[in-house]
């Protein structure tokens, strides 16, 4: 009922786009960003940034090194983060970890009344999952298992990851999201921002974990690297998020055509990510990305998503969704779920 209102509420504001828009500032208020949109830090993005893209990085980098924050190495993959906007992490997780998750997830999938939800880009929102649903429909993923099993919080927090979400984020990270592919998602090139909302929209990193080796034509994980440094996509000319009935469905044709002829004039190549199973890589939430074509057909690419934000951002479904904003502890891991709740 509450979230009807909400609904009603936010389409009669979306008429209006500036006044909607001065709304939805308010309303989603993160004091982090207010600071970095005050312009008390640079960053090249004027929805603010990480560290890592800030003015004063080589700066921070050296003091950081100095005061033993961080190790020579781990600063060698800063850089290269800031450069690239992806961070790989070679057999960061052991491979009977990821066979226990695969095991306990089968069983949960396969209960009776399981309740794991999947979604899909052809769907209008989640459904419950069935074994028909994972080859029915284009995209499909089970979402948020870690709300279930301690095994893909043991993936997904492994200690290699959150070491570098909080070299990142400077701050402790929160899981909101997690994506497991059995095949490839053939997803067209996006960034993060304009569908991972956050109340501070650079303030996100994804986490893609593979599963099995992944290996070519299986619709593996393809990017622009350097990407998250072009300037800002705006959807109805102002927001960094995508919102279907504010910007309607052209605008993500339009969005895709523009990354690509940003790619061309930038002559800038896809770049594959051929991983083995227990490889990592972190990504900038501006980062375009996306996943290739399948062209052996039946050929899996077990992988799992993380979406984290630092402790002190909240996904935007925590305000259309009030009953999800709940942030749930396992020790000092913190979780929330926009499908889930106990
Ligand atoms: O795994 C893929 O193919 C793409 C996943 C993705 O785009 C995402 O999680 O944001």
């Amino acid at each position: 009922m509450q979230r009807k209102l909400l609904y009603q509420l936010k389409a009669l504001l979306q008429k209006n786009t500036a006044l909607y828009s001065a709304v939805y500032r308010l309303v989603t208020l993160n004091a982090d960003y207010l600071r970095l949109k005050l312009g008390r830090e640079k960053y090249p993005s004027r929805f603010g940034g990480l560290w890592t893209d800030g003015e004063g990085f080589e700066h921070e980098l050296s003091a950081s090194l100095r005061a033993g924050d961080i190790t020579p190495d781990e600063a060698e993959s800063m850089k290269a983060f800031r450069h690239s906007g992806a961070l790989k992490i070679e057999g960061a997780i052991p491979g009977s970890l990821i066979d226990r998750y695969l095991g306990e997830l089968d069983d949960l999938r396969t209960r009776e009344n399981t309740p794991l939800m999947v979604t899909s880009t052809e769907l209008d929102g989640p459904i419950q999952y069935t074994e028909d649903a994972l080859t029915r429909y284009h995209s499909i993923r089970t979402v948020d298992d870690y709300f279930f099993l301690d095994s893909a919080r043991d993936i997904l927090f492994n200690p290699s990851i959150v070491r570098y979400l909080e070299l990142l984020l400077r701050r402790p990270a929160k899981l909101t999201q997690s994506l497991n592919f059995v095949h490839g998602s053939q997803q067209g090139m996006h960034r993060d921002t304009a569908f991972v909302r956050m109340n501070s929209p650079m303030k996100l990193l994804g986490v893609w974990i593979a599963l099995e080796d992944v290996t070519e034509g299986s619709g593996e994980l393809i990017y622009f690297p350097g990407s998250h440094g072009w300037e800002d996509y705006l959807f109805s000319g102002r927001f960094k998020h995508y919102d279907r009935d504010r910007d309607g469905e052209q605008a993500l044709d339009d969005n895709y055509l523009w990354m690509y002829r940003q790619a061309e004039q930038r002559g800038v190549g896809e770049e594959r990510f051929l991983p083995r199973k227990g490889d990592v890589v972190i990504w900038h939430a501006d980062l375009a990305h996306g996943g290739a074509e399948v062209s052996r057909e039946g050929a899996t690419r077990r992988s799992l998503v993380g979406h984290f934000c630092p402790q002190n951002v909240r996904p935007l479904y925590a305000y259309y969704k009030p009953a999800q904003r709940k942030v749930y502890t396992d020790g000092d891991r913190r979780y929330m779920s926009s499908y889930y709740r106990d």
